[in-house]
């Protein structure tokens, strides 16, 4: 790690009032340009305990990036990890305060919840499988507190990945009678087609992603608890949304579920 704690401390304060209080920042690589992947995680950590110091819970987790079409929309090329706290819910058909928010997206994603706790290194597809409970339609709002979305791969992992809000909803399935490779989906925005795609597209099977979300804890120490939700990451790239837009995602096998900005 290159950033003392203080540093830390400021950085994961500065990022978190951005977000409470809906406004931009520049990326904070900008003025610490030494700041390495322990510092970033750690940053995102203290945001998190800040949180849960004011009574928030954490309710999931969630693998960002996973898709080759959120790469390229990103100029990027390795996923990244982040968390999910109560106050990020919406619930399913529900509404979402557009003046909370910066410059929102949305993202169909895959979301699993687990059956039991998944340890790195070495989780793999079959073991993740065998540990998940159900899988079931989600979208996330992701909104980067970086203006106009500049930022760089450590600058995102310190603001919590853009983490925003999600809804979660439709059916409940066990992913062993599903080929969530070849799940298609389909995201309206206000009835009209804004993206199409298929499970396959986050990383080849979007177990992969919980897969590598063990392996990524594991490293530090950390498992993925059992009873977790996971957002697997975008299905395709992210879409802009404006006050007054409704969006509902359709998964085959899995239902719908939809949120609106008002
Ligand atoms: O959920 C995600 O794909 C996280 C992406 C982080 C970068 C972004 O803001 O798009
Ligand atoms: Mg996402």
């Amino acid at each position: 790690m290159n950033l003392d704690t203080t540093t830390i401390a400021q950085l994961a304060e500065h990022l978190e009032q951005c977000e409470l209080e809906a406004r931009d920042t520049t990326k904070i690589t900008l003025d610490h340009p030494e700041m390495d992947w322990d510092d970033a995680y750690a940053i995102q950590d203290e945001i998190s305990r800040r949180k849960q110091a004011r009574g928030s819970r954490i309710v999931g987790l969630k693998a960002g990036l996973t898709s080759y079409a959120k790469m390229h929309q990103m100029g990027i090329s390795t996923p990244v990890f982040g968390f999910l706290s109560d106050t990020f819910a919406v619930p399913d058909g529900g509404q979402c305060r557009w003046d909370t928010l910066i410059h929102p997206k949305v993202e169909p994603e895959i979301v699993f919840v687990t059956k039991a706790p998944l340890r790195g290194p070495g989780c793999h597809i079959a073991e993740v499988l065998a540990a998940t409970d159900f899988v079931m339609a989600g979208i996330e709002v992701i909104d980067s507190r970086y203006r106009d979305f500049k930022f760089d791969l450590k600058s995102v992992v310190a603001d919590n990945c853009s983490s925003a809000r999600f809804v979660v909803g439709g059916i409940m399935r066990n992913p062993g009678d599903l080929d969530l490779r070849t799940t298609g989906i389909v995201m309206e925005k206000n009835g009209q087609i804004v993206s199409l795609g298929a499970g396959a597209a986050v990383l080849g099977h979007p177990a992969n992603a919980v897969a590598m979300l063990a392996n990524h804890l594991g490293s530090r120490g950390a498992c993925i608890p059992a009873g977790t939700l996971i957002l697997t990451g975008g299905i395709t790239e992210a879409v802009a949304v404006e006050a007054g837009d409704n969006i509902t995602l359709h998964i085959q096998n899995l239902g719908s579920t939809s949120l609106s900005f008002v």
